[in-house]
């Protein structure tokens, strides 16, 4: 290993290869502080040509690799195993945008880009990049890509793989794959690209990207609405569907006991619907006509939605500062779950028809199997995404719970996503979390088959091992 680190320093600035324990410190833990691990060093690495060269010396010593970006992940993907031996590849000094298309209509940057640089780069340019999500302040572009993050816009612009039009990665021999082309057809054989995407970093260092821009909507309008009850949230889905068609940029589902945990924890994001329904929905339109045009659709959506005993109640936002404020208190749930101390996460997609049954059934098997846990149910209900997260019993260690009912817990969900034809990863990815669940629910010769690829790109194992498939 000495003679590894002595010719690491041949490859990058000594400055930017962090060996000491407090200067590695801050990379060994994720966001949730689910997961830990220890690493023989970090390397801050701020070309491609620099990370090819630390992965052909990783390759030459058998040094396995752990990409980092944000460390915002919440499967522990980008978190080292225990044994010390595995190094931290970060990216975060390679971050600049290479080049804004304006005729393509595209943006080249770099994977240590963070995700808010990138919206505001793109909003320079008159140009709206539409991915969205909670910890866009901290997340970076390589980070999104790796995982094919999704957030609030999936409904409309799609998730990160829809996004991307082309890439550069470092295979796991240290070669440069230059993929970095903005074209919106390209059927040249096997779509690397979207090998790569998604693959948590075992399979390729991602450098850089690009990306498709899209132009900036006029006028957005944010509503807040109650429903009684799932079967009413999803007619009201598909007749905004219907009506609104590619206006409809929003549709997230928030539980009352969802709620109830952000105003405990954040009393000035409480619901302003009366009562704190049973189901509230944020609801966003988005328009390149004029504000008028989609104000009046909204409302007469809303009015169709009244009328057929969808909805209870409406607030719309009458400015940006409050349609922001519904935005937060949406975002909030899940700093709420962290303050509340650890959860058992469950993000997972089921289709639209299936969704009721799935609430239905899980939830009164989870009751009845677990009583007192407090059920966390959220998601952008538009993609048939839930975060149906499990807080412990209220004045039950969250550890403790965690450590004896974890596995029971998870299979009791992913059974049920089973059952629905759903998937048990929807955006967040699978990481060490859900290694098991994905080797349970996969499907054998599906399995089979990642593994294949897992052997032919990467046959010492030397790129994030034991992360999404074990070889
Ligand atoms: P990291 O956590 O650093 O890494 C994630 C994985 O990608 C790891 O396996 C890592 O090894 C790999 N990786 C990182 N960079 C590279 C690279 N350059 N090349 C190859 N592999 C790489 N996710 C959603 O999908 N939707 C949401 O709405 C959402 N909301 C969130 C809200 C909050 C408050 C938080 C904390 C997280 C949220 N996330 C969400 C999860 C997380 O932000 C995303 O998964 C994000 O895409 C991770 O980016 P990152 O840069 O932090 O990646
Ligand atoms: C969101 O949609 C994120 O807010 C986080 O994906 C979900 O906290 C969670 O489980
Ligand atoms: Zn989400």
């Amino acid at each position: 290993m000495q003679d590894f680190i002595q010719q690491l320093s041949g490859a990058i600035d000594q400055k930017y290869l962090l060996t000491q324990e407090e200067d590695k410190a801050p990379y060994l833990t994720d966001w949730r502080k689910r997961f830990t691990g220890k690493a023989l060093a970090v390397v801050l690495p701020s070309t491609s040509a620099e990370v090819a060269g630390i992965i052909k010396l990783c390759a030459q010593h058998q040094v396995a690799v752990v990409p980092q970006g944000g460390h915002t992940g919440f499967c522990g993907g980008a978190t080292p195993d225990n044994s010390g031996t595995q190094i931290i590849l970060n990216l975060k000094r390679m971050n600049r945008i290479r080049e804004v298309d304006v005729a393509n209509q595209t943006i080249t940057l770099e994977a240590g880009c963070i995700l808010q640089a990138v919206q505001d780069k793109a909003v320079e340019h008159g140009f709206l990049f539409p991915l969205s999500l909670g910890a866009e302040g901290s997340c970076m572009i390589g980070g999104n890509l790796a995982t094919n993050a999704g957030g609030t816009n999936v409904l409309r612009y799609g998730n990160t793989r829809d996004l991307c039009l082309g890439l550069e990665v470092i295979t796991a021999k240290g070669e440069i794959w230059n993929g970095i082309k903005g074209l919106r057809k390209d059927n040249t054989g096997y779509d690397l690209r979207d090998l790569f995407i998604g693959s948590e970093g075992t399979l390729g260092i991602i450098t850089a990207a690009v990306m498709k821009l899209y132009p900036l909507p006029i006028s957005q309008w944010t509503t807040l609405v109650a429903c009684e009850n799932v079967a009413s949230t999803i007619t009201l889905l598909n007749l905004f569907q219907k009506r609104a068609s590619a206006l409809l940029t929003g549709f997230e589902m928030m539980t009352r006991e969802s709620l109830d945990l952000n105003e405990k924890h954040f009393p000035q994001m409480a619901n302003p619907l009366k009562g704190n329904p049973p189901y509230t929905v944020l609801i966003e339109l988005s328009d390149h006509e004029s504000e008028e045009h989609v104000r009046q659709l909204l409302e007469a959506i809303l009015e169709e939605a009244f009328e057929a005993q969808l909805i209870s109640d409406a607030v719309i936002a009458s400015n940006l500062s409050q349609a922001n404020g519904f935005w937060h208190m949406r975002e909030h749930i899940t700093l709420a779950q962290a303050q509340e101390g650890a959860n058992l996460k469950h993000d997972i997609t089921i289709p639209l028809s299936s969704l009721e049954s799935f609430i239905q059934v899980t939830d009164a098997l989870m009751r009845d199997r677990f009583p007192g846990v407090r059920i966390i149910n959220f998601g952008h209900l538009g993609d048939g995404n839930l975060h149906y997260n499990i807080a412990p019993p209220l004045g039950i260690d969250p550890k403790t719970f965690n450590e004896f009912n974890e596995k029971q817990i998870h299979e009791l969900v992913y059974d049920q996503v089973e059952r629905c034809k759903g998937s048990i990863s929807a955006e967040h990815g699978v990481g060490q979390l859900k290694l098991d669940g994905l080797r349970a629910h996969k499907g054998k010769v599906a399995h089979e088959l990642m593994k294949t690829l897992k052997r032919a790109l990467d046959p010492q194992n030397i790129l994030n091992p034991h992360k999404v498939v074990s070889i």
